[in-house]
């Protein structure tokens, strides 16, 4: 099991929160998704060495936040 850690911008509250949670939860790989939006912190719990990061960036751009450490 590998740890993931994405800081991004835009996380304002805790449905910013979960909005990222459930939705990195769906992809294949992930086994769990933490998100703390004071922190601005995602951590992210993968099962799988070929896990795309450029996938879990595009996700996150795409639902408007910014990711700071790529
Ligand atoms: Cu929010």
């Amino acid at each position: 099991m590998n740890t993931l850690l994405i800081k991004i911008k835009g996380m304002h509250c805790e449905n910013c929160e979960k909005r990222i949670q459930n939705a990195l939860t769906l992809i294949d790989g992930v086994v769990s998704v933490s998100a703390n939006h004071q922190t601005g912190e995602v951590h992210i719990k993968i099962n799988s060495e070929k896990i795309d990061k450029e996938f879990i960036y595009k996700k996150l751009e795409d639902m408007g936040f910014e990711v700071i450490n790529k």
